[in-house]
């Protein structure tokens, strides 16, 4: 039976189908030909080299950026993501930060629980028709977000490294993008490719009246520059599901009222973490059986 390397603990639903045909490990044994991680887990060169009969590599969720691919390309170790199936619930977690940062919902919530109503009305908030929502990586998930904003009556502009056939407003830059946009959303992917575009220039665009929303990855935002742009009130509220030190949230980060933070919850359903799995036990099938496999990076 084939060795899987598992470093970190992952869902039952995942590991005991796999568990039926393979031999399943924490520890980096030389042994492992199969590897499976989180979305955005970090696979450091020195563990890839401590796994010389290495053939495939299946990540639990959308997300490679933390996968060597030139260094698996280079030693022909197969790559599997798992995309499609988490697009909806991703995208609905973006809607609602986008509701609970200009409804104040999260603030909201937390002054009925206080009792706080009794001394007075909840300050008033902000509506989404008219606005704009720009989108930085117009692919699946930023697709599934833009027609939920549709129904919103918000306005779409994206940014991307081109524009595509579809009808939102394409920004040849982010700055421009920024300046345009009541809500700037990420969706692109993470890695050396997206580290820090959001900076303090980009949230200077954004401006007072802006709000930061990000489903994607930590590393795309300099969490420092955004810091400063609370605290200065550069933009006007954040609405984040990802940080850049996982599972660390800055402590300077939840001092602010006008900022909704979770813990990474996008793909987080019952529904779609089985749908993930699924992927990750079908693609390890199918490689070891010598099947083509159904969702290939590389
Ligand atoms: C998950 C993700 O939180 O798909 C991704 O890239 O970051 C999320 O869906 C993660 O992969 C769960 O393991």
């Amino acid at each position: 039976m084939p060795t899987i390397l598992l470093p970190v603990s992952l869902p039952a639903f995942l590991v005991d189908p796999l568990r039926a045909a393979h031999i399943i490990t924490d520890s980096a044994s030389p042994d492992a030909r199969g590897l499976v991680v989180p979305g955005g887990f970090t696979i450091h060169e020195s563990l890839l080299n401590s796994l010389p009969n290495l053939e495939i590599i299946s990540v639990f969720g959308v997300g490679y950026d933390g996968v060597p691919i030139r260094l698996c390309q280079q030693r022909g170790i197969r790559v599997t993501n798992t995309p499609d199936v988490l697009t909806e619930d991703v995208a609905d977690i973006a809607t609602a930060l986008v509701l609970m940062t200009s409804r104040r919902l999260s603030e909201a919530e937390r002054y009925a629980r206080a009792g706080s109503w009794l001394k007075g009305a909840f300050p008033l908030a902000h509506a989404l028709r008219g606005k704009t929502a720009g989108i930085l990586g117009l692919g699946r998930i930023g697709k599934a977000i833009a027609h939920r904003l549709l129904a919103h009556g918000m306005k779409i502009a994206y940014h991307g490294r081109q524009p595509q056939a579809v009808e939102y407003r394409y920004c040849s830059t982010l700055i421009e993008m920024a300046d345009v946009s009541d809500f700037l959303i990420i969706a692109c992917p993470g890695g050396m490719g997206t580290k820090h575009l959001i900076n303090a220039d980009v949230l200077r665009a954004l401006g007072s009246d802006g709000t930061l929303i990000n489903i994607a990855r930590g590393s795309v935002m300099d969490e420092a520059a955004l810091i400063h742009a609370l605290q200065a009130g550069i933009i006007r509220a954040a609405g984040l599901d990802v940080f850049e030190n996982e599972p660390h949230v800055p402590a300077e980060l939840c001092a602010y009222e006008n900022l909704v933070l979770l813990p990474h919850v996008g793909s987080a359903t019952h529904e779609t973490r089985r749908g993930m799995a699924q992927l990750v036990v079908e693609n390890i099938f199918a490689h070891f059986a010598g099947e083509p496999l159904l969702t290939a990076v590389c």
